[in-house]
Order: C-alpha cells, then sequence, then structure tokens
C-alpha cells in the first residue's frame, strides 16, 4: 500500500499536536467497534505521549463493546451534556474519528462546529466536509482504526503501542471488515492484526 499520510496533512497534524494540551477524542452517533475502537486506541495513545485526552461520544456504545480498554472513561454528552460542553470549551484541539460530517454527531455535533476549537479529522470515508481545518482522509483502508495504526507508527511512537490499545485497533478492523471477509485486500491489514507490531512493514503488498 502507498504511504497514502504523505498526501494527507499528517504533518501539519504533527505541528498542531505539539501545541495542543488538552484534547478532545469523538466520533459519530450509534458507535460501531471501529469508532470506538479507532478513539480509545488514539485516547491511550495520546495520554501516553503525555497529553490530557478525553474522549466524549454523543450516546451510549453499545454493551458488547464496554469490554474495551478505557470504554469506562468515555463521557458520553446525552448523559452528562454540561460537563461535556465545559471539556469541549476548555480543549485545545478536537479531534475527529471515523465520520466524515459534524451532523453525523446530532446536539454534540452542532455544539462542537460552533465553539471554536480548531477541528481535525482521521477517517475512512468519502466526502469529508469542510468543517476540519485538517485532514487525514482516506477511503482505500480496511477501517479508521488501521489509519491510527498507521498514523502512530509513522510519527515515530510504535512503540507505545501496547496491548490494550492493539485490543482497540482489532476490534476496529474486524467490525469494519465484517471479521475479514472485506475491504482488506492489503497484506499490512493482516500484520497488524496478526499482533506483530514487530513485523509490520508499512509498505505491504496486495495478497
Ligand atoms: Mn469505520
Amino acid at each position: 500500500m502507498e504511504d497514502y499520510l504523505e498526501n494527507t496533512d499528517f504533518h501539519k497534524i504533527q505541528e498542531v499536536l505539539d501545541r495542543s494540551g488538552k484534547i478532545i477524542i469523538t466520533t459519530h452517533t450509534n458507535p460501531d467497534g471501529d469508532a470506538i475502537g479507532a478513539s480509545l486506541a488514539m485516547y491511550r495513545y495520546l495520554n501516553k505521549r503525555g497529553f490530557c485526552a478525553r474522549v466524549i461520544i454523543p450516546d451510549l456504545y453499545p454493551e458488547f463493546l464496554a469490554w474495551l480498554p478505557g470504554s469506562r472513561e468515555i463521557m458520553i454528552f446525552d448523559q452528562d451534556t454540561d460537563a461535556c460542553k465545559a471539556m469541549i470549551r476548555e480543549s485545545d484541539l478536537i479531534i475527529c474519528v471515523d465520520f466524515n460530517n459534524l451532523s453525523r454527531l446530532n446536539e454534540l455535533g452542532g455544539f462542537i462546529r460552533s465553539s471554536g476549537t480548531a477541528k481535525i479529522l482521521i477517517d475512512h470515508h468519502l466526502y469529508p466536509s469542510g468543517e476540519f481545518i485538517l485532514k487525514i482522509s482516506f477511503s482505500k483502508i480496511s477501517s479508521t482504526s488501521e489509519m491510527i495504526f498507521d498514523f502512530i507508527s509513522k510519527s515515530g511512537y510504535k512503540h507505545l503501542l501496547d496491548k490494550e490499545t492493539a485490543e482497540c485497533l482489532y476490534t476496529g478492523i474486524a467490525t469494519d471488515t465484517g471479521s475479514f471477509s472485506y475491504a482488506c485486500n492489503y497484506v499490512k491489514t493482516y500484520l497488524i492484526t496478526a499482533g506483530g507490531s514487530q513485523t509490520v512493514q508499512l509498505q505491504g503488498g496486495r495478497h
């Protein structure tokens, strides 16, 4: 697979991150395994790097995702609206994962849109909206979770990928590929999910 991150705002996002402290990660309503897996993996990564990151989502995730490491620390906008709003007001940066338009977040999307905080996108759906100042948008990939793996690796922090982060990413990739039945035509997807962060080459070939 091409190093698609070079064709995105990847490097500019590194600069914005370096100037940020409090970071919100968010995803779409009725979140699936990729939405929650990608959010929690990013959450673990950023906190390990010393940022103060929180995940805020519009509504509750399904119970079968409650086992994912960090799920209990997710803030639910529907249930805890005032605290979520305060967090967003205080944040320096909002990272939007696994959706392409803030309208997918209902009331939370409206609040984020009207907030002055910079919004960046990491997502694999076509036709991202213009609401994000910087974007990593790439549709020829299994999942946002695979993109988060690539993002962390290319940032030079692959060593921060622990077992819990791998569980989040695996869940996301397995969800969006129907347990590896579609959208997974590249060897790299399998290498990542085989768990060998040491064995993964960023340049995988088609199988
Ligand atoms: Mn997805």
